[in-house]
């Protein structure tokens, strides 16, 4: 009989093998039990009647889904009862969430439901999250922080029961639900890490808005698109999981030539914390890039808002700095 190590097996060697605390551990545990909880809803909402929208905005004004609601409530239970977290920031709450003013170590940014077009017809999602680390040294100064200074992030794959997780400094590892609903670490797990093969490269991005694009990206499409495989599934967290492996470029440009100016997006559409963030910080891991509309490092952003966002480029470091640098000549 062959047993696979699990998620909290290999993190509690990492954490030591590191010296590093258990408290991150802790926080970890409540964020995958978290992500198992979604995962349940998530398989059986559409018998609950939770698949469709809530009747109600988000501070984005966008259309809340019953499941993105009972998502983002489990997130909070579990982070809440984890005693971690100092401050969290949700795609679903309007305003950072203090949890544990005083014993809190650690901030969390999460989206507990990302690519939400996909809900009602139960197709793949993502619960994101990224953790930073409070100021241990002196007074906490409750500043958003860069993407540079994270030290974890990762995505759940929903329903598909895959979860990636990129550590600092350290590198990116994929667990996978079993029987049991344990993430565990396959014995014969794919190195996320190594470099893919550029035949193999996919490219993603809504293609419908290609017009709208700025000139320097239809010029880099219009000259790259056909030698490569397109793929795109609308949920940012699938979209990403498949460049992890097969390499290529996914990106959400700015909106700024739409027929309808009030319907630009100069800024993007993908919010910095927790969805440009996370992907930028598990491609750096992985040895990829990500950039924004103006060459930027995702990771080198200065959040000035919680739900700030972000024009995004993120994948093969090639692709991005071949992206970058058209960008930059403007
Ligand atoms: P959401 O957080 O409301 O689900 O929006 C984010 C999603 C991303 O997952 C995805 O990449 C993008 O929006 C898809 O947008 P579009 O439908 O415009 O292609
Ligand atoms: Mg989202």
């Amino acid at each position: 009989m062959k047993l696979e190590q699990s998620f909290m097996d290999f993190m509690l060697h990492h954490q030591e093998r590191h010296r590093r605390s258990y408290n991150f551990l802790v926080l970890l545990e409540a964020v995958q039990t978290a992500a198992k909880y979604i995962q349940y809803f998530y398989q059986t909402g559409s018998l609950k009647n939770i698949m469709c929208e809530a009747g109600f905005t988000n501070v984005q004004g966008e259309n809340v889904l019953k499941m993105d609601d009972t998502a983002d409530a489990i997130v909070m239970h579990y982070l809440r009862r984890s005693n971690q977290v100092i401050c969290a920031v949700s795609e679903e709450e309007p305003d950072p969430v203090v949890l544990n003013e005083d014993g809190g170590r650690y901030f969390i940014y999460y989206d507990p439901l990302d690519g939400s077009s996909n809900v009602k017809h139960n197709l793949p999602v993502g619960f994101m999250f990224a953790v930073a680390k409070r100021n241990l040294e002196g007074p906490e100064d409750h500043h958003l922080r860069k993407g540079s200074e994270l030290r974890a992030a990762g995505i759940f794959l929903i329903p598909n029961g895959v979860f990636t997780l990129a550590l600092a400094e350290t590198g990116v590892y994929r667990f996978h639900l079993d029987e049991t609903m344990t993430y565990v670490i396959p014995e014969n797990a794919e190195r996320l890490t190594k470099p893919q093969d550029p035949k193999d490269w996919e490219l993603s991005f809504n293609a419908a808005n290609r017009t709208t694009f700025a000139g320097p990206v239809r010029e880099w499409i219009a000259g790259n698109e056909p030698k490569y495989a397109f793929r795109y599934m609308g949920s940012l967290a699938g979209d990403f999981h498949r460049l992890l492996s097969n390499g290529g470029m996914f990106m959400y440009p700015a909106i700024v030539n739409h027929p309808r100016p009030e319907k630009n997006r100069p800024k993007g559409k993908l919010r910095l914390l927790y969805e440009a963030n996370v992907a930028a910080f598990i491609a750096r891991e992985a040895g990829g890039a990500a950039i924004d509309e103006n060459g930027v490092d995702i990771l080198e952003i200065a959040p000035e808002s919680p739900h700030q966002r972000t024009a995004l480029y993120v994948g093969s470091r090639p692709l991005v700095e071949d992206m970058r640098a058209l960008l930059r000549r403007t």
